[in-house]
């Protein structure tokens, strides 16, 4: 009896933190051709945007007067959003490339 409940304390914490971590996502935006796909994305407080060069020109993922996530070619780079917002970004050596990030609350 006594050792099924010392059993019983580990399960749950590991289910605890299970939880928490199913609930922060990672959203992957590839970028191939000179474009970001989706072009548009819907993520939570705390998810992680990832973008995927899978280009031969390097890229960047960049904000106005804000961040910069630079993506060298075949390689990834990732941002976690912090707040609720709509982030517009682009790519600052092409900067037709466009992309946009719609953060809501958790
Ligand atoms: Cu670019």
């Amino acid at each position: 009896m006594l050792s099924k409940r010392r059993l019983l304390a580990p399960v749950a914490f590991v289910l605890a933190i299970g939880a928490v971590s199913a609930h922060a996502e990672t959203i992957t935006v590839t970028i191939a051709k000179m474009a970001f796909s989706p072009l548009e994305i819907n993520a939570k407080v705390g998810d992680t945007i990832e973008w995927v060069n899978n280009d031969t020109f390097a890229h960047t993922a960049t904000v106005k007067g804000g961040w910069e996530v630079m993506l060298p070619v075949k390689k990834s780079g990732s941002m976690v959003v912090e707040k609720a917002e709509t982030i517009d970004y682009y790519c600052r050596f092409h900067p037709n490339m466009k992309g946009r990030i719609t953060v809501a609350a958790p």
